[in-house]
């Protein structure tokens, strides 16, 4: 180490941290530690499997006979070897999709792996996915479809306690689960009729049964769906949603709203992004050619999980029973692409300063990954500047902030200006921060970077910081 690098590091050690003052309170509406888990989980899989794997539907009728569903070699374990590999946080599996066929041996149809002959009827996918999940660390999700164009009850009031039973049935015999995913389609079940749902009563079971897992819904209560199924959030992208008076499918709120928030929303509920790595959900061999790359992926992640959403990608198995190579091949490139350009901060450097005004301040804070440690612009924000200067001319063409949420959400507008010694080169900025923003744009060679707020509904509180220089061709394109 030179003498250089030893004074820097010196400096770090010793300089004052910026912190919240201790006085700061939560402001609004704030997550609860359920959803403050769940925004952490930022990506994780999704996975849809069952009929429409082996009749290359995406809806399938519900008359399918269950000998349709055959996996030759299902292998949940690979699912998971990959998923960890890729770096998600757990697979959310279709238990059953509006063909109302369960993958598991559920007491409450007859329509499920057990009438299959796959396995001769003692296949149980639910219970395959649950040991290996837990053999590799994931976590475990289900989707489990309102709308069954199978049930003989569907379509009468008996229906929905078929529905609460199926809960509690994959609860007990699967769970925990860190998602019940609540899809909005709500079409004729075999009698011709839809359902009227009584979804208050499925979240109350939701609450008793499985009070640590998030319900994603159009509205909720947890996590809000993001308006589309492109995997992509509004640049502006509040935590927070009125839901009163809106309903589930038909009657949500509008796609621009669901895709946004509301800035003065009156409940917590961030948005969850769902998007397929193929054009379809469910395995086609003729979408082979179709598998979004790993750039593709990049892209869709900094729409997403880069707009303080989350990122829910479907990775849908084949006829086998296994992610196929193309998939499995674009989810490690896709992993790739996120180490190398996330790898070091470009502030961890030696010899970077970070001031605010002519006070100096140690920058662990701000790179140190936990956003619940954070810096305060103070009361008067609007002027004040959060200054980093490297030591020597860097190239810099992302930059990653994060508030701390559980304070509230509270940027609403704020400016990122790259200097070098003759002055500003170039500006970018954006509105919410949240969860995580990542801003990319064209690589500058910087002396310093300054951030300022120029508009927050309470004093501005920045949990990270961060600048990276990633691989130019990853800048988000439109
Ligand atoms: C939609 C469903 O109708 C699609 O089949 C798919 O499951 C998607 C994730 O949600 O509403």
């Amino acid at each position: 180490m030179t003498l250089k690098q030893c004074i820097s590091i010196c400096w770090i050690v010793c300089l004052p941290a910026l912190r919240a003052p201790a006085q700061q309170t939560p402001y609004g509406p704030l997550p609860s530690p359920r959803q403050a888990a769940a925004e952490n989980r930022e990506f994780y899989l999704f996975a849809h499997f069952g009929p429409n794997t082996f009749t290359d539907l995406e809806w399938g009728e519900g008359t399918e006979k269950e000998e349709v569903f055959n996996p030759t070699a299902l292998d949940c374990r690979q699912w998971c070897r990959i998923a960890k590999a890729a770096g998600a946080a757990g697979i959310i599996i279709t238990a059953k999709h509006h063909d109302g066929f369960c993958l598991w041996p559920s007491q409450y149809s007859t329509h499920t792996v057990a009438q299959s002959k796959w396995r001769n009827g003692k296949g149980d996918v639910l219970r395959e996915l649950e040991a290996a999940c837990r053999e590799y660390g994931l976590k475990m999700g289900v989707y489990l479809s309102p709308w069954d164009r199978n049930h003989p009850k569907y379509g009468t009031p008996e229906y929905n306690q078929v529905y609460i039973d199926m809960m509690k049935e994959i609860v007990a015999r699967y769970g925990p689960f860190f998602e019940f995913w609540w899809d909005g389609a709500n079409g004729e079940g075999p009698n011709g009729k839809k359902q009227v749902y009584t979804f208050g009563k499925f979240e109350q079971t939701v609450r008793t049964i499985a009070p640590g897992t998030v319900i994603f819904s159009d509205i909720g209560p947890d996590l809000r769906w993001v308006g589309n199924e492109n995997g992509i959030a509004g640049t502006t992208n509040w935590d927070l949603l009125d839901t009163a008076g809106f309903t589930r499918g038909a009657g949500s709120p509008s796609t621009d709203t669901l895709n946004q928030g509301n800035i003065n929303g009156a409940i917590w509920l961030p948005a969850e992004c769902d998007v397929s790595i193929r054009p379809g959900w469910f395995y086609h061999q003729a979408e082979d050619s179709a598998v979004k790359s790993p750039e593709q992926l990049f892209n869709v992640y900094l729409k997403s999980v880069g707009r303080g959403a989350n990122l829910n990608l479907n990775v849908p198995p084949d006829r086998e029973g296994r992610f196929s190579a193309y998939d499995s091949a674009a989810l490690i490139g896709f992993k790739r692409l996120r180490d190398e350009s996330f790898r070091t901060t470009l502030f961890r450097r030696a010899g970077v300063k970070l001031s605010m005004g002519n006070k100096r301040y140690a920058i662990k804070t701000l790179i140190d990954g936990d956003p619940t440690s954070c810096v305060s612009f103070g009361e008067h924000y609007q002027g004040r500047e959060l200054v980093v200067e490297f030591p020597a001319v860097t190239d810099v063409d992302c930059i990653v902030l994060q508030e701390p949420i559980g304070m509230g959400q509270r940027v609403i507008r704020f400016t990122v200006r790259i200097e070098n010694a003759d002055g500003v080169i170039y500006t970018t900025g954006g509105t919410t921060i949240g969860h995580k923003r990542i801003l990319t744009f064209p690589r500058q060679s910087a002396s310093r970077i300054r951030l300022s707020i120029e508009d927050a509904k309470a004093t501005p509180l920045i949990g990270e910081f961060n600048a990276y220089t990633i691989d130019e061709r990853l800048i988000e394109r439109p």
